[in-house]
């Protein structure tokens, strides 16, 4: 009999889709309107055993009491900070993600970010289209990359991805993680620290109440107006007001996003700031890394409804004090 799982999120890729509903019984809650949701869970939440859910949607003790059976919880994604830990531990819930098959094409994204706001792509494509090239409007000089300095925070496996790409545009890399890293690059001593040595700030550390709005106010002065943020990780690390805040004001320079705090809302503020490029979220969006994400999700839960070790199982934090 194939267990029944409970899949939230929706955009699966065909054949990880296919692959899913041939192994499971599976219960798209994305498929349910939100009023309607509740009903759905009290009518099929019996009977599922496993969760396959995405990084940002996780699952939240409310609906973790809603499947009294569930057994394991599958996350589609490298980020765990949207899983109720507490809850999971409780209940013997084992936890799974999908590090390493992102890693390339996250960084991918990071780079090309920081590049297209360095070197203004976004506005050097407006300004061809709008014919503004024909008719010799001005047109500012963007800033080299070479020799600027890249600080990244969060040295894990997507932060020395992103590395390898930035010292390939010749650009001096810092880091700051609380642990050091096996690495020749400087450690700042602090985010602060690495904020005020960087040019540019890379965010690649993991989401969750330790990181929650580190990069303040504070973090972003030290960044400065000629400074530039780029946040691949999660919108939770940065405090977005105080963002738009200094963006507006000239404080800083510039910034890159593909995360925000409240997803799919992004400020209005934001989208009106010409010093800023913006994505929706989409660094591990390519066919290969999502299929092989698909994959590597499905495989965590078949290895444990088949009594077999995980592939890539999730430690849980430390229980809070
Ligand atoms: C995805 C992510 O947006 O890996 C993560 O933590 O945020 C992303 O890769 C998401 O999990 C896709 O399902």
């Amino acid at each position: 009999m194939r267990p029944e799982i409970l899949v939230t999120g929706s955009g699966w890729i065909p054949q990880v889709l296919e692959e899913m509903e041939r192994r499971f019984v599976c219960h798209h809650l994305a498929r349910v309107p939100r009023e309607e949701q509740d009903a759905f869970l009290d009518r099929v939440g019996a009977a599922v055993r496993g969760v396959l859910t995405v990084g940002t949607i996780g699952i939240d003790a409310a609906r973790l009491a809603r499947l009294p059976l569930v057994e394991i919880v599958a996350v589609h994604g490298t980020g765990v900070d949207a899983v109720d830990f507490e809850a999971t531990r409780q209940r013997g819930i084992q936890v799974t993600n999908t590090p390493d098959v992102l890693t390339e094409d996250v960084a991918d994204l990071a780079a090309g970010l920081l590049l297209a706001c360095a070197r203004r792509l976004p506005q050097l494509d407006r300004y061809v289209r709008a014919g503004e090239w024909e008719a010799k409007l001005p047109l500012t000089p963007a800033r080299s990359l070479r020799g600027k300095v890249a600080g990244i925070f969060g040295f894990g496996r997507i932060g020395q991805a992103v590395a390898r790409r930035l010292e390939a545009f010749g650009m001096e890399i810092r880091y700051y993680q609380r642990s050091v890293a096996a690495t020749a690059h400087a450690r700042s001593d602090s985010l602060l620290a690495l904020a005020r040595d960087s040019d540019y700030l890379v965010v690649c550390a993991p989401g969750g109440p330790q990181t929650h709005r580190i990069v303040d106010a504070e973090v972003l002065a030290a960044l400065g107006a000629e400074g530039t943020l780029v946040n691949i990780a999660r919108g939770s690390l940065v405090d977005e007001d105080a963002l738009v805040a200094a963006l507006q004001q000239g404080r800083l320079g510039a910034a890159a996003l593909d995360v925000f705090e409240d997803e799919p809302r992004v400020p209005q503020a934001l989208r009106t700031l010409d010093n800023v490029v913006l994505a929706p979220h989409v660094g591990s969006f390519t066919v290969e890394a999502r299929t092989a994400m698909g994959q590597l999700a499905i495989a965590n839960l078949a290895a444990h409804f088949d009594g077999l070790p995980l592939p890539t199982p999730v430690d849980p934090p430390p229980p809070r004090p």
